[in-house]
């Protein structure tokens, strides 16, 4: 499928405050910086539809982009990244809650993706969001994220360990080009 137009829905502290809807969703879930934000703009091919940053803000929100395609159309909720300790204890537990019921109740969530970032081994928060939807099977497959960092060969290498720790499937990604778009969206649609 080809994407046809891209749009921010809304930003939404809670599952309670999000959109009721039947458009599928996929939910992005990895440490703050790893490229989640960067990921939406180059899969829509539009640099400026969610904000990136060297310094992730402090707000916990869930941001909703609706995607139309000459498929169906989809919903990307970019989820704030995990692995940021500069809020306090109590703002992230009542986020840690507000996500997790997110991920369990959320009717039309179809995936989650997990950004693992390619320059570095998997760290323990990854391996303990995994866990965490693993026993609480909430579907997810793994992006290797900056895939531009290194060589075709290594890509290849480190998306064998985390298909190996995972399980699941394991796309390449880098928002520094294209070349993985296509795939990616052909991927979504079989999910769909
Ligand atoms: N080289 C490279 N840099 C990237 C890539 N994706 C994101 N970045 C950079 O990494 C930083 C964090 O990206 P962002 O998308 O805001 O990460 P987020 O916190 O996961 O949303 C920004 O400076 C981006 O320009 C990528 O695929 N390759
Ligand atoms: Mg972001």
């Amino acid at each position: 499928m080809k994407i046809k137009q891209a749009s921010f829905l809304l930003s939404s502290p809670n599952l309670e405050l999000c959109p009721m809807t039947d458009v599928c969703e996929f939910a992005l879930l990895g440490r703050s910086n790893v490229g989640k934000s960067s990921f939406i703009n180059t899969l829509v091919n539009n640099q400026r539809l969610a904000k990136t940053s060297n310094t992730p803000g402090k707000t916990r929100l869930i941001n909703l982009f609706e995607i139309q395609t000459t498929s169906k159309p989809f919903i990307i909720a970019d989820l704030p990244g995990y692995g940021y300790a500069k809020v306090s204890k109590v703002e992230q537990e009542k986020w840690q809650k507000n996500l997790e019921e997110y991920l369990l109740k959320r009717k039309n969530l179809v995936s989650c993706i997990q950004f693992i970032d390619a320059r570095h081994d998997i760290q323990k928060n990854d391996f303990q969001m995994h866990e965490w939807l693993k026993v609480n099977s909430v579907p997810c497959f793994s992006v290797l994220a900056k895939c531009d960092y290194i060589s075709r060969n290594e890509a290849f290498k480190k998306s064998a360990q985390i298909k190996k720790y995972f399980g699941g499937d394991v796309l390449l990604f880098s928002s520094k080009n294209r070349i993985y778009v296509d795939d990616f969206l052909n991927y979504l649609e079989k999910l769909m």
